[in-house]
């Protein structure tokens, strides 16, 4: 079976953090590198890393992309702290610079949704400016601004994490107007909300207080929960639990040869293992096949090649593990962010 020209279906996404974006755009082909795999060759590994491109890679901001200049660019340090502090864009490019891949997913996401994009990022960890700066004891949570006037908050502790990073470029090419050029931070383990674009303060204040999106509703903790995405069946985008499949039986792409199911799994802060799939409401699980990506914030990839016997309806489901966690089988999309299974109806014909 030839899979690797397989005809892509656009399917139209309900992008944005339901009813409330104006700019969300959707990655229409954030996974095409999973089926771009000739799996009929078991040779063939999953790849290290699925990049996606900048043309596929969602866009999600509240407002108008900021317009600024670089040269013209600062960064304050203020609120809460002994030493307030001002960056120029040449001193955060001056400072040691790190490369990281990681995965960005809007909180909105639906299970199955294209709200996510996974990069590899370049910046220089905030840490040492925030300890050049010092911080007053009465400190516990920073307000992040940024310049078109969005801000979320974080605990103190949350951002003086080695791993948060002041980032200025995107799968090594400067950051683009949308995704908040000149500078934005990244802190790893948190929804998109908490990755403020167009960073241009920072402020230490002394009791907690809620951003743009969180008085709105959504989770003030905003962490990534442990939860697999199915995200194409054979030739098919899944998007949500309205997707539905049908199958004829012969053909090259007829079930009679087997049914390709793959997505993406992530995790705030360890890796996944293993993924697992049902076919059965649940009854009985297979473990998929799936990559080991260095990083726990990078998104694992996972295919399953399901071997039907029987024509039928059924549903399937993907379900994630870590060492401290198995993802939940409801399926609410709640605004703390989808943890549940997608369950997906496959019919296959006779
Ligand atoms: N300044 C600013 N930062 C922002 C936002 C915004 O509207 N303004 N949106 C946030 C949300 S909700 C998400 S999901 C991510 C999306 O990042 P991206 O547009 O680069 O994919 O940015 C976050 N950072
Ligand atoms: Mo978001």
């Amino acid at each position: 079976m030839k899979r690797r020209h397989l005809l892509k279906r656009v399917l139209q996404g309900s992008g944005g953090m339901i009813g409330a974006s104006l700019l969300a755009s959707c990655g229409e082909r954030a996974l095409d590198g999973l089926f771009s795999l000739d799996l009929a060759n078991p040779a063939e590994r999953l790849p290290d890393h699925l990049i996606t491109s900048l043309s596929e890679f969602y866009v999600q901001s509240y407002a108008l992309p900021a317009n600024v200049d670089k040269d013209q660019w600062r960064l304050q340090i203020v609120g809460a702290v002994e030493t307030p502090l001002t960056l120029s864009y040449a001193d955060i490019v001056a400072a040691p610079q790190e490369f990281f891949h990681l995965t960005m997913e809007c909180i909105g996401n639906p299970a199955g949704g294209n709200l996510i994009g996974n990069a590899e990022w370049t910046g220089t960890p905030l840490l040492p400016f925030l300890q050049q700066a010092g911080m007053k004891p009465e400190a516990v949570v920073f307000v992040l601004h940024g310049a078109d006037y969005y801000e979320t908050t974080l605990p103190v502790a949350e951002v003086m994490r080695s791993q948060v990073r002041l980032v200025h470029q995107m799968n090594r090419a400067p950051l683009t107007k949308e995704h908040g050029y000149p500078v934005r931070l990244i802190v790893p383990g948190y929804f998109g909300q908490k990755q403020p674009k167009w960073l241009i303060k920072i402020e230490a204040i002394a009791k907690s207080k809620k951003g743009y999106w969180e008085r709105q509703g959504w989770s003030n903790t905003a962490q990534i929960p442990t939860h697999a995405l199915i995200q194409q069946i054979e030739e098919s985008r899944v998007w949500n639990k309205r997707s539905q499949i049908t199958i004829p039986k012969m053909g090259t792409t007829g079930w009679a040869n087997g049914i390709l199911i793959a997505g993406v799994a992530i995790d705030r802060a360890n890796p996944i293992q293993p993924i697992q799939i049902s076919i059965d409401e649940g009854k009985t699980w297979q473990i998929a096949e799936q990559n080991h990506p260095a990083s726990p914030h990078e998104w694992t990839l996972w295919r399953y090649l399901w071997r039907p016997t029987q024509p039928g309806r059924y549903s399937l489901i993907a379900r994630a593990q870590t060492q401290a966690e198995i993802q939940p089988l409801d399926d609410n999309d709640s605004k703390d962010g989808s943890a549940g299974v997608l369950r997906i109806q496959v019919d296959l014909d006779q």
